[in-house]
């Protein structure tokens, strides 16, 4: 591993102790309008879309139960609800532009009007985070960090905070064969690469989150190495993101629970990230994750 990324790693300390560089404590997030304060953790609740049916009435069913899930989900706490469109599930197949907008732009619309918290778009087409951002989200979610044709200049345009995340390989095939010498300089060399081109593209810095991308071409030694060693990414001076709600990691580490029985699993992982210093946690149980992380920010708050 490079020696000078293990130097400025290691010279970046967290845990209990109060919080040390990227000075989130009085960051605040502007997402086009509305904002999120990361003077505390906060967490990313994930929204259901279910598949509609084609008949107008299942299509209307579903918008009513995706508004209803927002609601509760920010009445639960969430600072950010995140959308997407495109399974990026292990093996999922590609959804083209035309279906992707069908999904989320309808949703997108109909709840941005409605909750008081920005919207995340989870995607990695340019066409679909210009048109997200036009019907009112207020954060580009992407898995590919803006690998895709025109995604950074779409990103730069819609001047709203992009998460730039890791991925090794592609949804499909991610899972085959992760390999890495040492995953966390490679990962943190990755995510500074975006972080550079993303900047040189005229994306202010001060609107970069990064993640990890656990679960993204990574076997569960990878995603353990990554979650013990999180604070290393302090020195990328970006807030982290981090998704590790009901991932297979969870599962596995359980005995092989399904993915309805991984909620303690994932709270236990939700709270030693942001010990690890993450500033935003995104899960399907909001719930929960805001619980545990109001005990985590009161015994950081303490005195000694
Ligand atoms: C059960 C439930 C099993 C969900 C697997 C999954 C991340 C992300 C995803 C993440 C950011 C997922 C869109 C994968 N994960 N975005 N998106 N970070 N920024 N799988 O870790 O939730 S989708």
């Amino acid at each position: 591993m490079n020696p000078r990324l293990r130097t400025t790693y290691l010279a970046a300390s967290a845990g209990l102790q109060a919080n040390t560089d990227p000075d989130l404590s009085t960051l605040i997030l502007d997402c086009g309008g509305k904002t999120v304060d990361l003077g505390s953790p906060q967490v990313m609740g994930i929204l259901n879309l279910t598949p509609d049916s084609f008949s107008d009435g299942g299509r209307f069913l579903a918008r009513d139960a995706a508004l209803a899930h927002a609601g509760q989900m920010v009445a639960d706490g969430a600072a950010i609800i995140d959308i997407g469109g495109e399974s990026t599930r292990p093996g999922a197949q590609p959804v083209n532009v035309e279906q992707e907008l069908a999904r989320v732009i309808p949703v997108i619309e109909a709840l941005a009007g409605e909750i008081p918290v920005p919207i995340s778009i989870d995607t990695s087409k340019a066409e679909v985070m210009t048109e997200a951002v036009s019907a009112g989200a207020g954060i580009l979610n992407d898995v590919y960090a803006l690998r895709a044709p025109g995604a950074v200049d779409a990103a730069a345009r819609a001047g709203v905070p992009v998460c730039l995340m890791h991925m090794q390989g592609e949804p499909r095939t991610m899972q085959d064969a992760p390999d890495y010498s040492d995953v966390v300089a490679e990962v943190g060399e990755f995510l500074s690469e975006r972080l550079g081109t993303c900047i040189a593209a005229g994306i202010p810095r001060s609107r970069i989150l990064l993640d990890p991308g656990f679960g993204f071409g990574k076997t569960l030694q990878d995603n353990l190495t990554l979650l013990k060693n999180l604070q290393a990414f302090q020195s990328l001076e970006a807030p982290l993101l981090v998704g590790i709600s009901r991932k297979s990691m969870v599962g596995s580490i359980l005995g092989g629970a399904p993915v309805d029985e991984r909620l303690h699993g994932s709270v236990a992982a939700a709270v030693l990230a942001v010990v690890g210093g993450a500033a935003i946690i995104r899960t399907h149980d909001v719930k929960a994750t805001v619980d545990a992380l109001k005990v985590v920010s009161a015994i950081k708050a303490v005195e000694r």
